[in-house]
Protein backbone atom coordinates (compact mmCIF):
# COMPACT_ATOMS: atom_id res chain seq x y z
CA UNK A 1 0.00 0.00 0.00
CA UNK A 2 2.93 2.27 1.36
CA UNK A 3 4.74 1.72 -2.37
CA UNK A 4 1.80 2.30 -4.05
CA UNK A 5 1.44 5.41 -2.62
CA UNK A 6 4.96 6.37 -3.24
CA UNK A 7 4.63 5.58 -6.70
CA UNK A 8 1.49 7.60 -7.16
CA UNK A 9 3.39 10.53 -5.57
CA UNK A 10 5.99 9.67 -8.06
CA UNK A 11 3.77 9.52 -10.98
CA UNK A 12 1.60 12.76 -10.17
CA UNK A 13 5.35 14.61 -9.64
CA UNK A 14 6.77 13.89 -12.90
CA UNK A 15 2.45 14.87 -14.38
CA UNK A 16 3.54 18.07 -13.02
CA UNK A 17 7.21 18.74 -14.42
CA UNK A 18 6.03 17.76 -17.75
CA UNK A 19 3.36 19.81 -17.68
CA UNK A 20 5.56 22.71 -16.35
CA UNK A 21 8.35 22.25 -18.56
CA UNK A 22 5.94 21.69 -21.26
CA UNK A 23 3.71 24.04 -20.59
CA UNK A 24 4.74 26.68 -22.53
CA UNK A 25 4.44 25.06 -25.91
CA UNK A 26 0.50 24.01 -24.73
CA UNK A 27 -2.09 24.42 -27.44
CA UNK A 28 0.73 25.88 -29.89
CA UNK A 29 2.03 23.53 -32.16
CA UNK A 30 3.71 25.07 -34.45
CA UNK A 31 7.45 25.92 -34.21
CA UNK A 32 8.97 29.46 -34.40
CA UNK A 33 9.29 30.89 -37.38
CA UNK A 34 7.92 28.52 -39.49
CA UNK A 35 4.89 28.80 -41.57
CA UNK A 36 1.54 26.64 -40.97
CA UNK A 37 -0.81 24.62 -43.63
CA UNK A 38 -4.20 24.17 -41.82
CA UNK A 39 -4.89 20.18 -42.24
CA UNK A 40 -7.28 17.83 -41.59
CA UNK A 41 -8.42 14.77 -39.46
CA UNK A 42 -4.68 13.02 -39.14
CA UNK A 43 -5.83 9.73 -41.38
CA UNK A 44 -6.56 11.94 -44.23
CA UNK A 45 -4.83 10.77 -47.38
CA UNK A 46 -4.20 14.44 -47.87
CA UNK A 47 -2.61 15.01 -44.34
CA UNK A 48 0.38 12.01 -45.67
CA UNK A 49 0.60 13.34 -49.33
CA UNK A 50 0.98 16.73 -47.52
CA UNK A 51 3.73 15.43 -45.28
CA UNK A 52 5.43 14.44 -48.43
CA UNK A 53 5.32 17.56 -50.17
CA UNK A 54 6.42 19.36 -46.77
CA UNK A 55 9.26 16.69 -47.41
CA UNK A 56 10.12 17.11 -51.20
CA UNK A 57 9.46 20.50 -51.59
CA UNK A 58 11.43 21.21 -48.34
CA UNK A 59 8.80 23.62 -46.92
CA UNK A 60 9.56 25.36 -43.89
CA UNK A 61 5.74 24.98 -42.74
CA UNK A 62 4.20 22.77 -40.43
CA UNK A 63 1.23 20.71 -40.96
CA UNK A 64 -1.48 21.37 -38.50
CA UNK A 65 -4.23 18.62 -37.84
CA UNK A 66 -7.74 19.48 -37.26
CA UNK A 67 -10.52 18.65 -38.86
CA UNK A 68 -12.55 19.61 -41.83
CA UNK A 69 -14.90 21.93 -40.18
CA UNK A 70 -11.93 23.50 -38.78
CA UNK A 71 -10.51 23.60 -41.48
CA UNK A 72 -12.94 25.32 -43.15
CA UNK A 73 -13.41 27.85 -40.24
CA UNK A 74 -9.78 28.76 -40.59
CA UNK A 75 -10.29 29.27 -44.18
CA UNK A 76 -13.16 31.67 -43.33
CA UNK A 77 -11.71 33.71 -41.05
CA UNK A 78 -8.93 34.48 -42.50
CA UNK A 79 -10.99 35.69 -45.54
CA UNK A 80 -12.93 38.00 -43.79
CA UNK A 81 -9.50 39.32 -42.46
CA UNK A 82 -7.92 39.10 -45.77
CA UNK A 83 -4.87 36.90 -44.45
CA UNK A 84 -2.87 34.93 -46.12
CA UNK A 85 -4.05 31.62 -45.71
CA UNK A 86 -2.46 27.83 -46.96
CA UNK A 87 -5.23 24.50 -46.24
CA UNK A 88 -5.59 20.82 -47.42
CA UNK A 89 -8.24 21.49 -49.78
CA UNK A 90 -10.19 18.91 -52.77
CA UNK A 91 -12.74 18.91 -54.94
CA UNK A 92 -16.01 18.13 -54.83
CA UNK A 93 -16.13 20.76 -51.82
CA UNK A 94 -18.55 23.49 -50.97
CA UNK A 95 -15.89 25.98 -50.28
CA UNK A 96 -15.41 26.42 -54.10
CA UNK A 97 -18.61 27.87 -54.73
CA UNK A 98 -18.55 30.10 -51.45
CA UNK A 99 -15.13 31.82 -52.30
CA UNK A 100 -12.62 32.81 -54.62
CA UNK A 101 -9.97 30.16 -54.31
CA UNK A 102 -7.20 28.10 -56.61
CA UNK A 103 -5.11 25.20 -55.81
CA UNK A 104 -1.19 25.82 -55.61
CA UNK A 105 0.80 24.45 -58.25
CA UNK A 106 2.13 20.81 -57.83
CA UNK A 107 5.02 20.22 -60.49
CA UNK A 108 6.19 17.58 -58.53
CA UNK A 109 3.22 15.43 -58.48
CA UNK A 110 2.62 14.76 -54.86
CA UNK A 111 -0.53 15.17 -54.82
CA UNK A 112 -1.10 12.81 -57.83
CA UNK A 113 -3.89 14.11 -61.00
CA UNK A 114 -7.35 13.60 -61.89
CA UNK A 115 -8.86 10.96 -58.89
CA UNK A 116 -11.97 9.14 -58.84
CA UNK A 117 -14.06 8.28 -55.78
CA UNK A 118 -14.48 4.71 -56.13
CA UNK A 119 -17.55 2.32 -54.21
CA UNK A 120 -16.07 -1.01 -52.75
CA UNK A 121 -18.40 -3.46 -50.93
CA UNK A 122 -17.61 -6.58 -48.69
CA UNK A 123 -16.88 -10.23 -50.33
CA UNK A 124 -20.19 -12.02 -50.46
CA UNK A 125 -22.54 -9.16 -50.61
CA UNK A 126 -23.46 -9.96 -54.43
CA UNK A 127 -25.07 -13.27 -52.99
CA UNK A 128 -26.25 -12.21 -49.69
CA UNK A 129 -28.05 -8.66 -51.11
CA UNK A 130 -28.09 -8.26 -55.26
CA UNK A 131 -30.17 -5.67 -55.24
CA UNK A 132 -27.84 -3.36 -52.60
CA UNK A 133 -25.07 -4.89 -54.50
CA UNK A 134 -26.47 -3.41 -57.89
CA UNK A 135 -27.63 -0.63 -56.54
CA UNK A 136 -24.28 0.30 -55.20
CA UNK A 137 -22.66 -0.95 -58.59
CA UNK A 138 -24.68 1.21 -60.60
CA UNK A 139 -24.57 4.68 -58.31
CA UNK A 140 -22.52 7.11 -60.28
CA UNK A 141 -23.17 11.27 -60.31
CA UNK A 142 -21.09 14.27 -61.17
CA UNK A 143 -19.30 16.61 -59.28
CA UNK A 144 -21.68 18.95 -59.36
CA UNK A 145 -24.18 16.60 -57.94
CA UNK A 146 -21.77 15.91 -55.28
CA UNK A 147 -21.28 19.43 -55.10
CA UNK A 148 -25.07 20.58 -54.98
CA UNK A 149 -25.81 18.45 -51.97
CA UNK A 150 -22.88 19.59 -50.08
CA UNK A 151 -24.34 23.46 -50.49
CA UNK A 152 -27.28 22.31 -48.90
CA UNK A 153 -25.73 21.05 -45.99
CA UNK A 154 -23.15 23.49 -45.40
CA UNK A 155 -26.08 26.11 -45.12
CA UNK A 156 -28.05 24.46 -42.35
CA UNK A 157 -29.98 21.88 -44.13
CA UNK A 158 -29.33 17.87 -42.18
CA UNK A 159 -27.31 15.47 -44.16
CA UNK A 160 -30.89 13.38 -44.87
CA UNK A 161 -32.86 16.50 -45.98
CA UNK A 162 -30.12 17.77 -48.36
CA UNK A 163 -29.91 14.05 -49.87
CA UNK A 164 -33.71 13.56 -49.54
CA UNK A 165 -34.33 16.86 -51.58
CA UNK A 166 -30.94 15.83 -54.28
CA UNK A 167 -32.96 12.33 -54.79
CA UNK A 168 -36.66 14.31 -55.55
CA UNK A 169 -35.05 16.88 -57.95
CA UNK A 170 -32.64 14.04 -59.61
CA UNK A 171 -35.25 11.24 -59.87
CA UNK A 172 -34.11 10.17 -63.44
CA UNK A 173 -30.56 9.44 -62.23
CA UNK A 174 -31.57 8.44 -59.38
CA UNK A 175 -34.28 5.81 -61.02
CA UNK A 176 -31.64 4.35 -63.20
CA UNK A 177 -29.03 3.53 -60.35
CA UNK A 178 -32.64 1.19 -59.05
CA UNK A 179 -32.49 -2.52 -60.07
CA UNK A 180 -35.57 -3.90 -62.01
CA UNK A 181 -35.99 -7.00 -60.10
CA UNK A 182 -36.82 -6.20 -56.75
CA UNK A 183 -35.93 -8.42 -53.53
CA UNK A 184 -38.65 -10.00 -51.39
CA UNK A 185 -36.82 -9.23 -48.28
CA UNK A 186 -35.02 -6.10 -47.22
CA UNK A 187 -32.53 -6.05 -44.38
CA UNK A 188 -29.70 -3.62 -42.67
CA UNK A 189 -27.58 -2.47 -44.99
CA UNK A 190 -24.20 -0.91 -43.15
CA UNK A 191 -21.86 2.26 -44.98
CA UNK A 192 -19.11 3.13 -43.32
CA UNK A 193 -17.64 6.27 -44.22
CA UNK A 194 -15.85 9.83 -42.62
CA UNK A 195 -17.04 13.01 -41.91
CA UNK A 196 -15.19 14.83 -44.42
CA UNK A 197 -17.91 16.71 -46.37
CA UNK A 198 -17.81 15.06 -49.57
CA UNK A 199 -18.39 12.00 -47.97
CA UNK A 200 -21.00 13.10 -45.96
CA UNK A 201 -22.76 13.67 -48.55
CA UNK A 202 -22.38 10.83 -51.09
CA UNK A 203 -22.91 8.63 -48.30
CA UNK A 204 -26.14 10.21 -47.08
CA UNK A 205 -27.54 10.21 -50.29
CA UNK A 206 -27.30 6.48 -50.93
CA UNK A 207 -28.48 5.96 -47.57
CA UNK A 208 -31.86 7.77 -48.20
CA UNK A 209 -31.84 5.90 -51.76
CA UNK A 210 -31.67 2.81 -49.93
CA UNK A 211 -34.05 3.68 -47.30
CA UNK A 212 -36.58 4.78 -49.85
CA UNK A 213 -35.88 1.13 -51.73
CA UNK A 214 -37.08 -0.54 -48.02
CA UNK A 215 -33.77 -1.02 -46.42
CA UNK A 216 -32.60 0.16 -42.69
CA UNK A 217 -29.25 1.75 -43.28
CA UNK A 218 -26.79 2.58 -40.78
CA UNK A 219 -24.43 4.78 -41.67
CA UNK A 220 -21.19 4.60 -39.44
CA UNK A 221 -19.01 7.74 -39.37
CA UNK A 222 -15.35 6.16 -38.60
CA UNK A 223 -11.55 6.95 -39.00
CA UNK A 224 -10.52 6.53 -42.52
CA UNK A 225 -8.54 3.55 -41.34
CA UNK A 226 -11.28 2.32 -39.62
CA UNK A 227 -12.83 2.42 -42.63
CA UNK A 228 -10.73 0.47 -44.62
CA UNK A 229 -10.28 -2.02 -42.19
CA UNK A 230 -14.26 -2.41 -41.51
CA UNK A 231 -15.10 -2.83 -45.28
CA UNK A 232 -12.18 -5.58 -45.72
CA UNK A 233 -13.53 -7.47 -42.33
CA UNK A 234 -17.20 -7.08 -43.76
CA UNK A 235 -17.95 -5.32 -40.82
CA UNK A 236 -19.03 -3.00 -43.28
CA UNK A 237 -21.29 -3.60 -46.68
CA UNK A 238 -20.07 -1.04 -48.51
CA UNK A 239 -18.30 2.35 -48.79
CA UNK A 240 -18.74 5.33 -51.60
CA UNK A 241 -15.42 7.04 -50.02
CA UNK A 242 -12.25 5.32 -51.41
CA UNK A 243 -10.23 8.15 -53.31
CA UNK A 244 -8.30 6.35 -55.81
CA UNK A 245 -5.57 5.83 -57.40
CA UNK A 246 -3.46 8.22 -55.45
CA UNK A 247 -5.20 9.47 -52.04
CA UNK A 248 -5.85 6.10 -50.51
CA UNK A 249 -3.52 4.13 -52.59
CA UNK A 250 -2.08 2.58 -49.56
CA UNK A 251 -5.34 2.11 -47.54
CA UNK A 252 -6.54 0.22 -50.41
CA UNK A 253 -3.60 -1.98 -50.58
CA UNK A 254 -3.89 -3.49 -47.04
CA UNK A 255 -7.48 -4.68 -48.16
CA UNK A 256 -7.99 -5.09 -51.96
CA UNK A 257 -7.38 -8.98 -51.91
CA UNK A 258 -10.61 -8.79 -49.67
CA UNK A 259 -13.45 -6.75 -50.74
CA UNK A 260 -14.83 -6.14 -54.14
CA UNK A 261 -14.08 -3.08 -55.57
CA UNK A 262 -17.52 -2.00 -57.99
CA UNK A 263 -15.46 1.34 -59.76
CA UNK A 264 -15.68 5.01 -59.95
CA UNK A 265 -18.74 6.79 -58.44
CA UNK A 266 -17.12 9.79 -58.92
CA UNK A 267 -14.56 11.08 -61.74
CA UNK A 268 -12.96 14.74 -61.29
CA UNK A 269 -11.98 14.68 -57.85
CA UNK A 270 -8.78 16.43 -57.06
CA UNK A 271 -6.71 16.96 -53.62
CA UNK A 272 -3.86 19.81 -53.27
CA UNK A 273 -2.90 22.86 -51.28
CA UNK A 274 -5.50 25.68 -51.53
CA UNK A 275 -5.34 29.22 -50.64
CA UNK A 276 -7.79 32.51 -51.43
CA UNK A 277 -7.14 33.92 -55.11
CA UNK A 278 -5.51 37.36 -53.24
CA UNK A 279 -2.71 34.73 -52.31
CA UNK A 280 0.29 35.95 -54.55
CA UNK A 281 1.65 33.02 -54.59
CA UNK A 282 1.06 30.14 -57.84
CA UNK A 283 3.07 27.11 -56.88
CA UNK A 284 3.72 25.32 -54.17
CA UNK A 285 7.42 26.03 -54.74
CA UNK A 286 6.99 29.31 -53.80
CA UNK A 287 5.78 29.10 -50.25
CA UNK A 288 8.76 29.31 -48.82
CA UNK A 289 9.26 32.72 -49.85
CA UNK A 290 6.42 33.76 -48.32
CA UNK A 291 6.10 31.98 -44.94
CA UNK A 292 5.85 34.53 -43.05
CA UNK A 293 2.43 35.82 -44.42
CA UNK A 294 1.03 32.35 -43.22
CA UNK A 295 1.89 32.23 -39.68
N1 LIG B 1 -10.35 14.07 -48.48
C1 LIG B 1 -11.75 13.99 -48.83
C2 LIG B 1 -10.03 12.68 -48.14
C3 LIG B 1 -10.71 11.91 -49.15
C4 LIG B 1 -11.99 12.64 -49.26
C5 LIG B 1 -9.65 14.54 -49.66
C6 LIG B 1 -10.21 14.93 -47.36
C7 LIG B 1 -8.59 12.32 -47.86
O1 LIG B 1 -7.70 13.14 -48.02
O2 LIG B 1 -8.34 11.18 -47.44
Amino acid sequence: MKRFTKAVTLMMVLAFLSVAVLGCNSGNKQDVGKGTIVGIEPGAGIMKATEQAITDYELDFDLQDSSSAAMAAALKTAIDNEEWVVVTGWTPHWKFAKWDLKYLDDPKGIYGGEEHIATIVRQGLKADMPEVYTLLDNFYWDPDDMAAVMVDIQEGMSPDEAAQKWIEENSDKVNAWIPAEEAAEKGTVTLGYVEWDSEIASTHVVKNVLENMGYEVEAIGVDAGIMFTGIGTGEFDGIVAAWMPGTHADYYAEIEDSVENLGPNLEGAKIGLVVPTYVEIDSIEELNDVKDKFQ
